[in-house]
């Protein structure tokens, strides 16, 4: 009895010291958070990640999602936001989001080394997103599979209509990917809004499918279970890179729309001094370098950071004026996908 008893009180004793023990570590690691909401490929996501808790000792806990469905999150979460911040994805529903108070304002000391779109996305968003990369929209094919098709190669946006394209062009679906939302408004813009719609209709006779993530047509693009694939430029030269498939990136003929990439602080983040620390470090030129490294090959918005000799040169593409205070408004953007619903998603 006596030796149990001693011997309770000391494990009761030693279960007291492991729990505050246990107690401490918990809320030393609480200070040191991080959950990123991360909205570019997969890859990219994971080496910033690591090369971050590499720099700064901050445990982060990542999710992956498109852009339409990371904004859908943060806007379901905000009454009570499990998310620090949103690193990636395209601009637009940053946009929306900062206009619907779902994001804090941050002035970080990287600002001043952006490029101008990307100040400029910071501006238009009144300090609650910036830019980090900018791309521009295009389509393309393995010219492999073009040729097996024996159809003429594809040029312009009007030339995805061609008959002989029937269940051969792929694009996601603009509710879940920022991607396919930047392909609707560039239709929008360069065709007006009604012409637009008739464009989209009648392209949906040739789709095979609309697609969850924004960049998955050109993976299938690639390996030929689609021929077409509308997606970013850049995205087009990843499969060409890291698989040595003959892509071909096309600038379409009559001008393509781009988008500046965002980050944003999500408003009553658990972790905001984290927060702040991942923003400013995903400024760096260092932070920016890590792209290319998981073969992504956007142009960082780090003026000093290196611009990979893969990446899409937007000084060679015809790229439209595209107004982001209006299709990154809550208003528009929400119309324009309800439109989207009804007569081609509803088809
Ligand atoms: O793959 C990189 C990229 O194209 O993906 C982002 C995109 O918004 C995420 O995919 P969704 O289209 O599925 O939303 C782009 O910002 C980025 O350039």
């Amino acid at each position: 009895m006596t030796r149990s008893f001693t011997a309770g009180r000391l494990s009761a004793v030693a279960a007291a010291m492991l729990i505050s023990a246990v107690l401490a570590a918990q809320e030393a690691r609480a200070e040191g958070n991080l959950t990123v909401y991360c909205s570019v490929q997969e890859e990219w996501c994971q080496l910033m990640v690591n090369e971050f808790q590499k720099a700064t000792g901050i445990a982060v806990a990542m999710t992956r999602k498109s852009s339409g469905e990371t904004f859908a999150q943060v806007k379901a979460e905000a009454a009570n936001p499990r998310g620090d911040i949103w690193w990636g994805g395209t601009g637009d529903p940053h946009l929306q989001a900062a206009e619907e108070g779902l994001t804090e304002a941050y002035e970080s000391p990287g600002m001043k080394d952006l490029n101008d779109w990307a100040v400029a996305q910071h501006k238009t968003g009144g300090g609650k997103t910036v830019g980090i990369y900018m791309g521009a929209l295009g389509f393309g094919y393995n010219e492999d599979v073009l040729k097996e098709r024996g159809v003429e190669a594809p040029k312009c946006w009007a030339d995805l209509l061609k008959p002989e394209f029937k269940g051969e062009v792929q694009i996601a679906n603009p509710n879940s990917s920022g991607t396919a939302y930047t392909f609707l408004a560039t239709m929008v813009q360069i065709l007006g809004e009604e012409e637009a719609f008739t464009y989209l209709k009648k392209l949906n006779d040739n789709v095979n499918q609309y697609t969850k993530s924004g960049a998955a047509p050109s993976q299938a693009a690639s390996r030929g279970e689609t021929l077409i694939g509308i997606t970013f430029q850049h995205d087009l030269v990843t499969p060409a890179v890291t698989a040595g498939v003959p892509m071909v990136v096309v600038s379409p003929c009559e001008g393509t729309g781009f988008e500046v990439g965002s980050m944003s602080i999500i408003k009553g983040a658990p972790n905001p001094d984290s927060a702040k620390k991942w923003y400013d470090w995903a400024l760096t030129p260092e932070a920016q370098a890590l792209g290319a490294q998981a073969a992504q090959f956007q142009v960082p918005s780090n003026k000093s950071a290196p611009i990979s000799e893969n990446s899409p040169k937007l000084s060679e593409i015809k790229l439209i004026d595209y107004d982001f205070a209006k299709f990154g408004s809550s208003s528009e953007r929400k119309r324009l996908l309800s439109r989207w619903d009804q007569e081609i998603g509803a088809q």
